[in-house]
């Protein structure tokens, strides 16, 4: 049973910079802080291959990552709906990620990102309609699932699998809950026969130690769980 590894491959930060490459391509989307560069990190058994922010907006370029034994990539997008985000970076956010969903010939599917904790939002909806136009197949992914009772991912799931019209993946980055099915998914989508089996909470590389007097960051405002 083969392990996975991701390398970060290669950065786009405009239309002429997406890369070339004919290997299949997954795309993890979703809202600014919704949690893909902490999957990334969380699939990878890594703490540090994606930059990982409390603030929303951080992931602000397409970042290909390789994936082995396997031949294809994820691709960790630009997050949406980030409010302090001015007009015209918006736009341009949003120009990036339409044309590499209309382009990218190579994208097999849409991996949507959705918080548990939140009913299906509007611009997650308008993707998947945009994304169901252009024939895309989606795989919906709850992220945070820590943070929620059974009660509300029930209630997500049935949701999901409404408007996906596929059973999302339950996934924690911060407890590493889910990535063996997540993986599995993900492979089986691609044609891959192989499946990976991860405990959950599994972490391959060392905790970093903390300074003794480190200050505390401050947290952004989170939603609330509200089963
Ligand atoms: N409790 C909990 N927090 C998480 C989880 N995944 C991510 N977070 C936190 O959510 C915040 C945003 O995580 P990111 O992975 O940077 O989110 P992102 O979607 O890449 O954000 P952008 O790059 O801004 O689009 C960080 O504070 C993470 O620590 C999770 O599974 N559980
Ligand atoms: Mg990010």
């Amino acid at each position: 049973m083969p392990t996975p590894r991701l390398e970060l491959e290669t950065t786009a930060y405009t239309l002429d910079q997406l890369m070339q490459n004919d290997a299949p391509q997954l795309a993890l989307a979703g809202r600014s802080n919704v949690g893909k560069s902490s999957l990334v990190n969380a699939l990878a058994q890594r703490r540090k291959l994606a930059k990982v922010s409390a603030t929303p907006g951080k992931t602000r370029s397409i970042n290909y990552y390789r994936v082995s034994p396997w031949n294809f990539f994820l691709v960790d997008l630009p997050g949406y709906g980030y409010a302090r985000a001015n007009h015209a970076e918006r736009e341009k956010w949003g120009r990036l990620l339409e044309r590499y969903l209309k382009e990218c010939t190579s994208l097999k599917a849409l991996v949507l990102l959705v918080d548990s904790r939140l009913p299906p939002q509007t611009l997650d909806i308008n993707l998947v309609e945009y994304a169901q136009g252009l024939g895309l197949p989606i795989i919906p992914v709850l992220t945070k699932s820590d943070k929620c009772r059974q009660r509300e991912l029930n209630a997500r799931i049935s949701e999901w699998t409404g408007l996906a019209h596929k059973r999302p993946v339950v996934t924690s980055a911060a407890k590493r809950r889910g990535m063996a099915n997540l993986w599995n998914a993900l492979l089986e989508h691609m044609g891959i026969a192989d499946r990976v089996s991860l405990a959950d909470g599994e972490v391959a590389d060392r905790p970093r130690t903390p300074k003794p007097d480190a200050p505390v960051r401050k947290q952004a405002q989170e939603p609330s769980c509200r089963a």
